[in-house]
């Protein structure tokens, strides 16, 4: 397998815990290293075109209304296999669900409030990486 990149979302709900940190930490112990990241207070536009392909869902609405309720973090994480692995390393989407020791079943209550996003799809985090970053602001890590 080798080295992609994916797209992570570090959620309202874990900035307002203030558990950026823990999290990012979770990442590179599993041997992701951060490649861009920068923290954003998202508006109606921009949350919305992120999740356009969930638009006609009934969720949409509180999606993109929680979204925009506080900052976030985006960041680029880099290492095999990475998009598969830091989807382990979420753990499901509902946090009632994901599997002990995974960050939303660490630090998230609700499908609603679930505390990160990642890519799903090679494809997908190439189109996410693009939505909030230009190429100049991808950090290649040498060592
Ligand atoms: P994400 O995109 O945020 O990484 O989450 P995911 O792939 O695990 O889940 P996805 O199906 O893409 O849904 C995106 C976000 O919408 C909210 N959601 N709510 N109430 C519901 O049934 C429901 N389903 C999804 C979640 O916050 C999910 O992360
Ligand atoms: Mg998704």
């Amino acid at each position: 397998m080798a080295v992609q990149r994916t797209f992570s979302i570090i959620k309202p709900d874990a900035v307002a815990k203030n558990v950026v940190g823990e999290i990012l930490t979770r990442f590179e112990k599993a041997g992701l290293k951060v490649v861009a990241s920068k923290m954003v207070h998202l508006s109606e536009k921009t949350a919305g075109g992120f999740y356009a392909e969930h638009s006609e869902r009934p969720f949409f609405k509180d999606l993109v209304s929680f979204m925009t309720s506080g900052p976030v973090v985006v960041q680029v994480l880099e290492g095999e296999n990475a998009v598969a692995l830091n989807r382990e390393l979420m753990g499901a989407t509902n946090p009632k669900e994901a599997a002990a020791g995974t960050i939303r079943a660490d630090f998230a209550q609700t499908i609603d409030e679930n505390a990160v996003h990642g890519s799903d799809s090679e494809t997908s985090a190439a189109r996410e990486i693009a939505y909030f970053f230009a190429e100049s602001e991808l950090c290649p890590r040498t060592r």
